[in-house]
């Protein structure tokens, strides 16, 4: 065992749609976390582990930290993010380069007793060089002090300079997950997660908010795959419109799905998804529970 050994939990924090999703899966170098354009896609945390021969970094990606309240299912996502922040070795706070904003400003605040953190300016590949320093000059008066590192999740830009910055602040100690352990997430929700990916690429408006996935069945045969999903719905008429005409849009999400379910699991698949209503679920404490929100 390597004496030097570094061992460390490093969380993605900050508002949502500013790319900690993508950062994640772009140093893991895998696709574990659904992400979208749309705000507020991620809803729990997914750890995405990270081991090289000196260190393990174990990422936690978060739910954006936002102020909407209302619904129940946004208080389970702030809590999902929030409760993380003071258990982790390292956090990075992730702004977008160009809507860096009051809501950035609250999640600053929430670590403000923290020191070890690092400024993650994402989406670098958006805007001019010469408008990234007085940028980076502007954002390094709210916490003097703390490193800041613009890199392009997406372009996969500048991230070798952020995991040295990353590694330089883990802590020493031994391996928490086997080396080939890429998350803490069982297969069943990354399916349910990757049909709910599509889901909310492809519908518009609220609707893909008053939806959540559940996988049924998932069993493993010689040659194939056989998966069974529920995709519930909170209204009878988002149901039909889920469904589409003659089915159209359900078949577009299976399709979707399980092209990327195959390539994840290197096997056949065969999916099949199911839409059902559930009054009010997102905004029901025993229905979200019953779906797999719950905080314990
Ligand atoms: N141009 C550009 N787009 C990016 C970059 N990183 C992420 N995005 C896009 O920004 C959008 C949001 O990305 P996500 O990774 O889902 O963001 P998130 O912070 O996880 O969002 P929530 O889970 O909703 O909090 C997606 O459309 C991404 O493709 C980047 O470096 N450059
Ligand atoms: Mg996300």
């Amino acid at each position: 065992m390597n004496p030097s050994f570094q061992c460390g939990y490093v969380a993605l924090v900050g508002k949502p749609n500013t790319g900690k999703s993508t950062l994640m899966n772009a140093l893991v170098g895998e696709k574990l976390s659904i992400t979208a354009h749309r705000p507020q896609t991620t809803r729990h945390q997914i750890l995405g582990i990270k081991t090289t021969e000196q260190y393990q970094c174990i990422f936690v990606d978060t739910p954006g930290i936002h102020q909407d309240q209302k619904k129940a299912i946004n208080r389970y996502m702030n809590r999902a993010a929030t409760s993380v922040l003071d258990d982790v070795d390292l956090i990075c706070l992730l702004l977008d380069v160009r809507h860096f904003n009051g809501d950035d400003l609250q999640v600053l605040k929430k670590i403000e007793h923290l020191q070890n953190v690092i400024l993650v300016l994402n989406k670098m590949d958006q805007i001019q060089k010469t408008d990234l320093l007085p940028l980076m000059q502007r954002i390094s008066l709210l916490r003097p002090g703390l490193d800041i590192v613009p890199v392009s999740a997406l372009k996969q830009e500048n991230l070798e300079q952020l995991m040295v910055q990353i590694q330089k602040r883990l802590p020493q100690g031994i391996p928490q997950f086997p080396d080939d352990q890429l998350t803490d997430k069982p297969m069943r929700f990354i399916v349910a997660e990757i049909i709910r990916e599509k889901l909310f690429r492809t519908l518009t408006q609220e609707l893909p908010y008053s939806i959540t996935v559940n996988v049924e069945h998932y069993k493993t045969e010689s040659d194939l795959v056989r998966i069974s999903a529920s995709i519930w719905v909170e209204r009878k008429s988002q149901k039909g419109i889920v469904i589409g005409k003659q089915g159209a849009l359900l078949k577009k999400i299976g399709v979707e799905a399980r092209a990327d379910i195959e390539r994840l699991v290197d096997s056949k698949v065969y999916l099949q998804l199911w839409v059902k209503v559930r009054e009010d679920w997102s905004d029901d404490e025993r229905s979200l529970s019953a779906f797999g929100y719950s905080n314990e």
